[in-house]
């Protein structure tokens, strides 16, 4: 009896459970960021529509996680690892796609995209592994995993991503190009934080949470990864119409 009602009482949000909220917050924040991205998707030029989708399904593929990692969080206040790196395994190759949609128009060729695509993977099941599997070598594994990281930041501030995107003659790509880079730089830097403060990690004392480390870099790159993607594309399709408009004046 006693134990029914204590596990009734571990699954309601207690109040000064902020890592809790923050697994609220999360869910229900990408879920209306997803909303927004695919209503969004008539209001642009025909060629961004494929890239508004994609920034709908980051956010909707981690919304859908968020709803589990809450639970999971609410039950038995452990980080719901598993969830999290599913998540990410599917939403960081899309973050990479958004990267080629942009250049692709201007010369970015498929390698580029399997390149970042490989670099992620790698970053996250080494990650993965320091994390869960063999938690001992945590501080090598996460090691490993920056090489990845390192490989993705490479592509973007002076690989080929950024070489397209430079010569586009589409100023508004070049933009958001630069944009997501500092997303990648700064944002994702906040990842390798959380896990060096894991239990045995290289900051494991210092009091941080991981979970809520990682909860708010969700929601940050997620979001703001498709906000830029929104805002090169109404740029642009304004700037286009600007164009039609004057020819037909003309
Ligand atoms: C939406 C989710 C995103 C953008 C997740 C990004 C995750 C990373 C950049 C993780 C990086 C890591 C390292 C660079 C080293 C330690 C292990 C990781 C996986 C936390």
């Amino acid at each position: 009896m006693l134990n029914q009602i204590s596990s009734i009482l571990l699954e309601i949000l207690q109040p000064g459970d902020v890592i809790g909220f923050t697994f609220f917050t999360g869910y229900m924040s990408m879920f209306a960021a997803s909303v927004f991205f695919f209503m969004e998707r008539s209001e642009v030029d025909g060629k961004w529509r494929t890239s508004l989708l994609i920034s709908g399904l980051i956010t909707m593929i981690a919304a859908v996680h968020y709803f589990y990692m809450r639970g999971v969080w609410l039950e038995t206040k452990t980080s719901p690892t598993e969830f999290r790196y599913i998540d990410w395994t599917l939403t960081v190759p899309l973050m990479c796609v958004e990267f080629y949609l942009l250049i692709k128009p201007y010369g970015g060729k498929t390698s580029t995209l399997w390149r970042l695509v490989g670099y992620s993977v790698f970053m996250l099941v080494t990650g993965y592994i320091g994390e869960s599997i063999d938690p001992a070598r945590t501080i090598i594994w996460g090691a490993i995993s920056t090489l990845g990281y390192i490989g993705i930041v490479y592509e973007a501030t002076m690989g080929s991503v950024k070489q397209v995107a430079d010569q586009s003659p589409n100023p508004e790509v070049a933009k958001a190009v630069r944009l997501l880079r500092n997303f990648v730089l700064i944002g994702w830097g906040i990842y390798p934080i959380g896990y060096m403060a894991m239990p045995g990690g290289l900051l494991g004392n210092m009091g941080l949470n991981l979970d809520l480390i990682y909860n708010i870099g969700d929601a940050v790159n997620k979001i703001g990864f498709g906000l830029v993607v929104y805002g090169a594309a109404v740029a642009s399709t304004k700037n286009e119409s600007a164009k039609v408009l004057k020819a037909v004046n003309a």
